[in-house]
């Protein structure tokens, strides 16, 4: 039977919100009573330059470098018959993850993203600069060759958006051009089995990589997160029992090879609410797949 394997990902290069680099250090006790921790990647860096050229891209050389340590530790875990479980970190941490998965079984993963951002800019199209909005592009090979990492790379019909409720129009008309199936954070309720037979028929390959991102979960129910959506226009996101709903659907039908979770802050979970309800989603995982 294979084992859960965590693998810390304190990144924080991705994103500029302080706080989600020390998401593994808070979640450190949790983790240990449920899963054996592999290994916690340095993600220390000497004088990181923000801005390298005149592109708005930021910190591209310590997010590089730093996904390539992550790389090579999920390609590793992969090797000795494990599932990696990375905590990250902002959403870039699945740069490394996704592009080892894809590697080790050479191209035969599908992804699916549970978030309520597309993060699919590329280096031209990010208004930002911020990389954990890129990875996707990244893994799929649509950005220019400073982000090169991996041979393999996603092919757009192999992605799956779940929860997708804020993103750019160049991020849209991508998804749209590009055939790529998602799932609104409204669309969900109710249809959760629906959403979840819907991919699994349509799958390419035999292994999946999930990413989950702690931000497709509601302000109201999961609020300690870099980047959270709320607005007038959207209800920002999944209820909890809903987000749980889908996880347990996914890991129980679907070959998970690999997951990403990301983006908790835990400066911002001041009265450990979230703490409380990232347990309830690691026990969800190890009763899942083990
Ligand atoms: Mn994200």
């Amino acid at each position: 039977m294979k084992k859960v394997e965590v693998i810390g990902m304190p990144m924080k290069y991705g994103c500029p919100v302080e706080g989600a680099d020390k998401a593994y250090e808070y979640l450190k006790d949790s983790l240990k009573k449920y899963f054996f921790i592999k290994s916690v990647i340095d993600t220390k860096y000497d004088n990181p330059v923000m801005y390298e050229d005149d592109s708005n891209i930021k910190f591209i050389t310590p997010v590089m470098n730093i996904s390539k340590k992550l790389y090579k530790e999920v390609y590793n875990s992969l090797e000795t018959g494990n599932i990696p479980f990375i905590v990250g970190g902002d959403h870039s941490t699945c740069i490394g993850s996704i592009s080892a998965a894809l590697d080790y079984y050479k191209g035969d993963v599908t992804v699916i993203y549970v978030d309520q951002h597309a993060d699919i800019h590329n280096d031209k199209t990010t208004p930002s600069g911020n990389i954990h909005g890129m990875p996707l592009s990244i893994c799929i090979g649509r950005c220019d060759k400073r982000f090169d990492i991996g041979k393999y790379k996603l092919k757009p019909e192999n992605l799956n958006f779940i929860g997708l409720s804020n993103y750019e129009k160049e991020e849209i008309d991508y998804i749209n051009d590009s055939n790529i199936r998602h799932y609104k954070d409204c669309e969900i309720e109710g249809n959760e089995e629906k959403i979840v037979n819907e991919i699994l028929n349509n799958i390419h390959t035999k292994y999946v990589h999930m990413s989950f991102d702690l931000d497709s979960i509601c302000d109201d129910d999961f609020h300690a997160v870099n980047v959270s959506v709320d607005n007038l226009y959207h209800n920002g996101g999944m209820k909890f029992n809903t987000a749980k709903k889908i996880l347990e659907l996914l890991l129980n039908n679907f070959n998970v090879c690999s997951i990403d979770m990301v983006e908790y802050n835990p400066l911002l979970d001041t009265d450990f609410k979230c703490r409380e309800k990232v347990d309830e989603i690691l026990n969800i995982i190890k009763n899942s797949l083990e």
